[in-house]
């Protein structure tokens, strides 16, 4: 009893516990994050408790509640929303649970509350988005806009919104419009609808997530006019059913964000449990997408 391998804890990866709470199942780019972060546990044999809060902050906290509880070796989890997390990371400090953030962060000023942060700049995809609209509408004079917002108080909500706004400031770009669409297909569409109903001219979309942007194409359609011509449409993510509206010419350009950290996490928990340290912000590797871009690389596209 209490040898090395009597489950004391971290004592090697064959034993480390993993609790990971999840934001929930709302795009396409979600399920591809919980599909390469359960893969990559149980390719390294190790075991991952997984929750997944449907988008709510207190099924979030109650989950890593529950880890404390069971003493788990590691606790990771991706914020939906960016403030509201002090006590309960101030509870997992205590227990000498380290905690590591993936995909969104916190907005703590107490940066001794987590290990990491492993996840995109969602500044600059906002940024990436910004300067492809100044290249596509360098000629334009007058250019009519509506962002489709990712969910309210969330970090790429919050960060989408700064970078495109640091690039698009030439006054020929109004933004018209701009409503959370809760990054999921169906609010995209409701949102664009109203939109279409309440603005006579719009020349471009941009929706934080490919999600929004598909059912901004259904309510573009169903106005009788043609997304990716009528009404240019950019978009974030990069996941398969966006990158074949855009091959397709529906989206004219997207920004990628990674959802592919389940590796990446493994590498972070195994280092963590056994008290090394590790980089404080590990900046996910992606790029961008054209409709040409986007037909040589669906092929090969995992998700
Ligand atoms: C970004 C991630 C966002 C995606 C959306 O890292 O948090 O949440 O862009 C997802 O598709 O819903």
């Amino acid at each position: 009893t209490g040898g090395p391998d009597a489950g004391s804890g971290g004592g090697g990866t064959d034993d480390l516990i993993v609790g990971f709470s999840q934001v929930g199942a709302e795009s396409g780019w979600r399920t591809a994050n919980t599909i390469s972060i359960q893969g990559s546990f149980k390719a390294a044999d190790i075991e991952l408790k997984f929750s997944d809060a449907q988008g709510k902050q207190e099924n979030q906290i109650k989950a890593i509640r529950s880890y404390i509880q069971q003493g788990v070796d590691v606790i990771a989890f991706s914020p939906v929303v960016e403030s509201g997390w002090d006590t309960v990371l101030g509870e997992a400090k205590a227990a000498g649970i380290p905690v590591v953030l993936t995909d969104r962060s916190v907005d703590s000023t107490d940066d001794t509350l987590y290990e990491s942060f492993l996840g995109s700049d969602f500044i600059l995809e906002g940024e990436k988005a910004g300067d492809w609209v100044n290249t596509e509408f360098a000629d334009a004079t007058d250019v009519k806009v509506v962002e489709l917002q990712g969910t309210t108080g969330a970090a790429p909500a919050n960060d989408r919104a700064e970078g495109f706004r640091n690039k698009v400031t030439d006054p020929k770009f109004d933004i018209v419009a701009t409503q959370t669409g809760d990054f999921t297909r169906a609010g995209g569409k409701q949102v664009m609808e109203a939109f279409l109903k309440a603005n006579p001219k719009i020349d471009l979309v941009y929706a934080h997530n490919d999600d929004m942007g598909l059912g901004a194409i259904e309510a573009i359609e169903a106005a009788g006019l043609v997304p990716g011509k009528d009404i240019k449409i950019v978009t974030v993510d990069a996941v398969k059913d966006g990158m074949t509206a855009l091959a397709a010419g529906k989206i004219n350009f997207i920004v990628e964000c990674s959802p592919l950290l389940g590796d990446q996490l493994v590498d972070i928990a195994k280092k963590v449990a056994a008290g090394e340290t590790v980089e404080k912000r590990i900046v996910t590797e992606e790029t961008t997408f054209d409709q040409e871009q986007a037909k040589a690389a669906l092929p090969d596209r995992k998700y």
